[in-house]
């Protein structure tokens, strides 16, 4: 079967009605069936995204609502042997999130500890319209959007995730940046009351966990400021309440559990080039031809796997997403902007 991908950029709020393409976790499939003319999307990822089994949270009930409003904007880049959605098992139970330990199953256990609620998020730095949101204020202006993403960790390994959340661009042009703004820099939460990762003191991060993207990859329609995930909220281990999703670089730029974003006009440093700058970069595009000094980047293993069965994949440029955000990167040397 051939599928055809919708290019999220080449979307208007016009092509899309919230009347036709409403849908909500229960109805996921039905809606699915009244998309309008111009997008495209896979009959698999269609039938992908079923999310009957998956188990109700205990979101508040502006977020519930927030995401019961859902509309589908932009399903991405689907391989019908080969982008299957993850069980929400694997997507909730294998993570990255060292505030909570290192091992993949460590945020699964501890970060039940997390207190989402209230929440805040602070908009500061090279903006006219600055301060300290309640999450609630942050996101009831916006629409939330599904978006059916490969994340890619720079482990190499890989899943496909359905998130709910909204662009990231509609929060920085609330912001209005003055015109010294560059980039935008990101902060999770420090409390090692309830973040036992940061208790340790043979912690290899200097807490915040701090990431940073240029202000257009910030801008770009692809990026993702993700409240939900599966039709429900994000359990606490995959960065709940408020998380980045930038699906063309390695899984460690999508940082967690934001508490600020700050327009600014020097690039970041973000943890992990702060930890070994010569292994992670800025940029953290997804690159097969770009390995790591320690593994090839080439292939990825695509999880759910086993012993029995890898599953491995080869790694695409920019994550498969090239033909969206390639051109951001003309003229960069992208060996020495990895
Ligand atoms: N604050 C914070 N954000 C983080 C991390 C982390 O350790 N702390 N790990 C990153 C890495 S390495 C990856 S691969 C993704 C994993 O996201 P997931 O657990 O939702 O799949 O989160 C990223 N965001
Ligand atoms: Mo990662």
């Amino acid at each position: 079967m051939l599928i055809k991908i919708a290019k999220p950029s080449d979307l208007h709020e016009s092509d899309v009605t919230p009347e036709s393409i409403y849908l909500s976790r229960r109805r996921f499939m039905g809606g699915m069936a009244g998309l309008g003319a111009g997008l495209a999307l896979s009959g698999h990822a269609q039938a992908n995204a079923d999310y009957s089994d998956v188990p109700d949270g205990d979101a508040p009930a502006w977020l519930k609502e927030k995401i019961s409003d859902t509309q589908w904007r932009a399903i991405t880049p689907s391989d019908p042997d080969k982008d299957k959605i993850a069980p929400f098992d694997d997507a909730s139970g294998y993570n990255n999130f060292f505030e909570f330990g290192t091992d993949k199953g460590d945020p699964a256990r501890h970060a039940g500890s997390l207190q989402t609620e209230p929440w805040s998020v602070v908009v500061d730095g090279e903006v006219n319209n600055g301060g300290r949101f309640a999450l609630e204020d942050f996101a009831k202006p916006s629409q939330f959007e599904e978006r059916i993403y490969r994340l890619r960790c720079v482990e190499a390994w890989s899943m496909v995730i359905p998130w709910l959340g909204i662009p990231l661009a509609e929060i920085i042009k609330r912001a209005d940046p003055t015109s010294k703004a560059k980039y935008v820099r990101f902060e999770t939460l420090v409390d090692p009351d309830q973040m036992r990762g940061q208790r340790s003191s043979f912690s290899i991060i200097d807490w915040p966990y701090v990431e940073g993207l240029r202000l257009d990859e910030a801008m770009h329609p692809l990026t993702l400021l993700a409240m939900g995930m599966y039709g429900r909220e994000l359990p606490n281990q995959n960065g709940a309440p408020l998380r980045l999703v930038v699906p063309w670089k390695y899984g460690f730029k999508s940082i967690k559990s934001i508490v600020r974003i700050s327009l600014v006009e020097e690039e970041p440093v973000n943890s992990w080039q702060q930890i070994a700058a010569d292994e992670y970069g800025f940029y953290a595009n997804v690159n097969p031809e770009v390995d790591h000094p320690r593994w090839s980047q080439a292939t990825e293993r695509r999880l759910p796997n086993s012993l029995f069965s890898p599953n491995t994949i080869d790694t695409l440029m920019f994550n498969g997403y090239a033909d969206e955000v390639a051109e951001m990167y003309a003229g960069l040397d992208l060996r020495k902007n990895y």
